[in-house]
C-alpha cells in the first residue's frame, strides 16, 4: 500500500473527492451528480492506449471517489450506472459510452427530483407548516412543488448541529418567499406543536424500510410520533441501498471532532491537557430511523410505505450489485 497518488486520475477527480471528502460539495443527490460528471472528465481527458488500460483508469477514478464518504448510497449507485454501461471495442467507442451514461444519469437525477416534488407536493395541504432536518434537497423539491402548485407552506427549521446546515435550508425556502422560523435542535419537540408534516430526506434506505439520515432524524421521528405528527421522508431511488438486499448494513459516518468542539474548547475542557485519554468526542453523521416512525417514503415512482420499499428496490437494483471498481 501506498499513499502517492495515481497519476492515472485526472485532476478533476481528486478535486471531486476532495471537495466531497471536505463537505464542500455534500447532499447525497449532489455527491452523486458530482461523481458521475467526475467520470465524465475522467473518460474525456484519459491518454490510455488500450481498452484494458482505460477501463481499469475509470474502475480507479471510481475508487477514489468512493472512498470519500461512506453512509451516502447515491455515491456508490452513481459509480455503478455509468461503468455499468462501459461498453465498445476501442478507447474512442469506450469514452463515449462513459460520457453517454453520466449526461444520461445525470438528466434523469434531475428530472426524478422534479418529479418526486410534485409527488411530495400533494402531501402538503394548502396553510401547512413543515419541520425539516439538515439540508435535503430532495425534501426542498416537496416544499418548490407545494409553492408552485400555489399552496401557502410554512416552515421551522431546525439548525441542526454540528454543521448547522439548517441554515442552507432557511436560505433556499426564503429564496422562494415561504416564511421560516429558525429553531435549535433541542427545541424541536416544543415546536411539533405548530407543524402539519416532519420533512426530511435520506442518505440510504434499508431494504426494510430504515431509514439512515442526518444525526438527529430518529429522535426527531420517535417524538413526532409521539405528538401524532406524520413524518415523510422525501428520496430519490437513488437512496435505496441495493446492498442491504443481501445482508450489507450500512455504514454510519464518524467525522471529525473538531466540528464538534475547537481546539481551544478542547483545551479549556481538559484543563490545558488536550491529549487526556479520558475526555473523548465522538460525532456521527448519521442515524438509523427505524419503519416504524415514518409515514411515507416519497420517491419519484410514487410514495410507499417505509415496509414495502424492498419490492421497489429488487424491482429496480435486484441482487446483483457487484463493486465495479474493485
Ligand atoms: P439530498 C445530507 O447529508 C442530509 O443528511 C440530507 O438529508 C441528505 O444528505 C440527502 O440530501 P450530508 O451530505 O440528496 O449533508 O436530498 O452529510 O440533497
Amino acid at each position: 500500500m501506498t499513499d502517492e497518488p495515481d497519476e492515472r486520475i485526472v485532476p478533476d477527480v481528486h478535486e471531486t473527492a476532495a471537495d466531497i471528502a471536505s463537505m464542500e460539495i455534500r447532499g447525497a443527490a449532489t455527491i452523486a451528480d458530482a461523481a458521475a460528471a467526475a467520470l465524465a472528465s475522467q473518460a474525456t481527458a484519459s491518454t490510455a492506449g488500450t481498452s484494458a488500460a482505460f477501463e481499469a483508469e475509470l474502475q480507479a477514478a471510481a475508487r477514489r471517489l468512493y472512498e470519500t464518504r461512506p453512509t451516502a448510497v447515491s455515491l456508490p449507485n452513481a459509480l455503478r450506472y455509468v461503468l455499468r454501461d462501459m461498453d465498445g471495442e476501442s478507447v474512442a467507442a469506450l469514452r463515449e459510452s462513459v460520457v453517454e451514461s453520466a449526461r444520461s444519469f445525470r438528466e434523469d437525477l434531475s428530472d426524478a427530483q422534479d418529479r418526486l416534488g410534485r409527488i411530495g407536493a400533494n402531501r402538503l395541504r394548502d396553510g401547512d407548516t413543515v419541520m425539516t432536518h439538515c439540508h435535503s434537497t430532495d425534501a426542498l423539491a416537496c416544499v418548490k412543488g407545494a409553492v408552485d402548485q400555489g399552496k401557502d407552506v410554512s416552515a421551522v427549521v431546525k439548525e441542526t448541529r454540528p454543521r448547522k446546515q439548517g441554515h442552507i435550508t432557511a436560505e433556499a425556502l426564503r429564496e422562494w418567499g415561504v416564511p421560516v422560523t429558525l429553531v435549535v435542535d433541542n427545541a424541536a419537540r416544543r415546536y411539533l406543536e405548530r407543524v402539519d408534516h416532519v420533512l426530511v430526506g435520506a442518505d440510504s434506505i434499508a431494504a426494510d424500510g430504515s431509514v439512515v439520515n442526518k444525526i438527529g432524524t430518529s429522535g426527531l421521528a420517535v417524538n413526532a410520533r409521539d405528538r401524532g405528527v406524520p413524518v415523510m421522508v422525501a428520496a430519490q431511488t437513488i437512496k435505496l441501498h441495493p446492498g442491504t438486499l443481501t445482508g450489507h448494513t450500512v455504514e454510519i459516518e464518524n467525522r471529525a471532532e473538531t466540528e464538534v468542539v475547537s481546539d481551544s474548547e478542547r483545551d479549556r475542557i481538559t484543563d490545558g491537557h488536550p491529549a487526556d485519554p479520558e475526555f473523548v468526542v465522538e460525532n456521527p453523521a448519521f442515524d438509523v430511523t427505524p419503519p416504524r416512525y415514518v409515514d411515507a417514503i416519497v420517491t419519484e415512482h410514487g410514495q410507499f410505505p417505509p415496509e414495502s420499499i424492498v419490492t421497489l428496490m429488487r424491482e429496480l437494483f435486484g441482487t446483483d450489485v457487484g463493486e465495479p471498481w474493485d
